[in-house]
């Protein structure tokens, strides 16, 4: 895969630039290129990323991405209704890629009564996909990561939803401006992944089905003891209620607001794609491509003296060429 020059006849350099002109109407081809893993349309992908790149934007892509992640069951669809909902209530646009266990051989049955996302589907700045998990629990596929990427041109929020909980954060925390983890009230898992580490701190808390009264009070107190004796001073946590009247959902937005106005985007969407370029050339070219390139410090430090505005492509490329030297 290489970034190649876009011509004004090049199907994925048209997407591109209708994305940077913030065309959401462009979104659901898009979505069809990056997923799909044909040799042509990995070309066209390329050039597409190539047209919503920093490089050639002028700057990071505007939107805010945010994972959001959590056990089956938890209420994170339920809750992303709401959210959709008081996103739009403020005028965003609002992109969210709902990664699907069930479409995998295993998994789909351990998940039980489900909800959808449900939003008006004549209002066009809502765009909602369903997209295929990658290879483990809550893992990314490829397409997944660059179509987050692409549609962060184009919408105000971009949701990347996934299930897991443990480790399985750390893919989405990869992608995302601000990663939030969903636990529901008399789950112990959260709280035993994060007291023993095997979960990395979110920036985001989310108590679900505040509803249920006492214990999910008890729940929001256990987690905020858990947090201060890791000393992660800077998580909120944040309790909601999704079923009607919804509750909490505004002070969510104004913590994703608050953790994205500190940080550091271009630092971090730098990271992103370094980190993907990095598990792009290691799919394909597996540990003796790694080995061609002097190891995997090797090849992060080649990457770190990349130009920081370069698409996951483009950085790609530079590992092959230095690996084929
Ligand atoms: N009482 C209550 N139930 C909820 C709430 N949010 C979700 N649920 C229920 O919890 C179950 C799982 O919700 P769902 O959104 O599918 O969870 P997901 O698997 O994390 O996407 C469904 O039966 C929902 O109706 C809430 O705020 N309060
Ligand atoms: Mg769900």
């Amino acid at each position: 895969m290489s970034s190649v020059p876009a011509t004004s006849t090049s199907r994925g350099a048209q997407i591109g630039v209708r994305l940077r002109d913030r065309d959401l109407s462009a979104a659901p081809a898009a979505l069809n290129l990056l997923e799909s893993r044909a040799p042509r349309d990995r070309e066209e992908a390329a050039r597409l990323l190539h047209e919503v790149s920093p490089a050639a934007i002028g700057a990071e892509a505007p939107g805010h991405v945010i994972g959001v992640t959590g056990p089956p069951g938890a209420g994170k669809s339920t809750l992303l209704s709401a959210l959709v909902q008081a996103w739009r209530d403020r005028g965003r646009s609002v992109a969210v890629l709902a990664v699907d266990p069930s479409s995998k051989r295993s998994g789909g049955s351990l998940l039980g009564d489900r909800a959808r996302i449900t939003y008006d589907p004549d209002d066009r700045q809502i765009f909602i996909r369903s997209t295929a998990a990658g290879e483990r629990l809550g893992g990314l596929a490829a397409g997944t990561r660059e179509a987050a990427l692409a549609l962060s041109a184009a919408f105000d929020v971009v949701v990347i939803e996934t299930v897991g909980v443990g480790q399985s954060e750390t893919d989405v925390a990869d992608v995302a401006d601000t990663v939030a983890v969903i636990v529901q009230p008399g789950s112990g898992d959260a709280l035993q992944f994060l007291k023993s580490g095997i979960m990395e701190t979110p920036d985001v808390l989310v108590v679900t089905k505040a509803d249920l009264g006492q214990i999910a009070i008890r729940a929001r107190r256990d987690l905020s003891a858990a947090l201060r004796s890791l000393g992660a001073r800077d998580t909120q946590i944040v309790p909601v209620s999704s079923v009607p009247p919804p509750t909490g959902i505004d002070d969510l937005i104004d913590a994703f607001d608050a953790h994205r106005d500190a940080l550091d985007v271009p630092a971090r969407r730098r990271e992103a794609r370094r980190a993907a370029a990095l598990a792009d050339f290691a799919v394909e070219h597996g540990e003796r491509g790694m080995r061609a390139l002097g190891g995997r410090r090797a090849a992060v430090r080649l990457l770190t003296e990349q130009d920081p505005s370069l698409d996951v492509p483009s950085l790609v490329a530079a590992l092959e060429r230095k690996a084929a030297a």
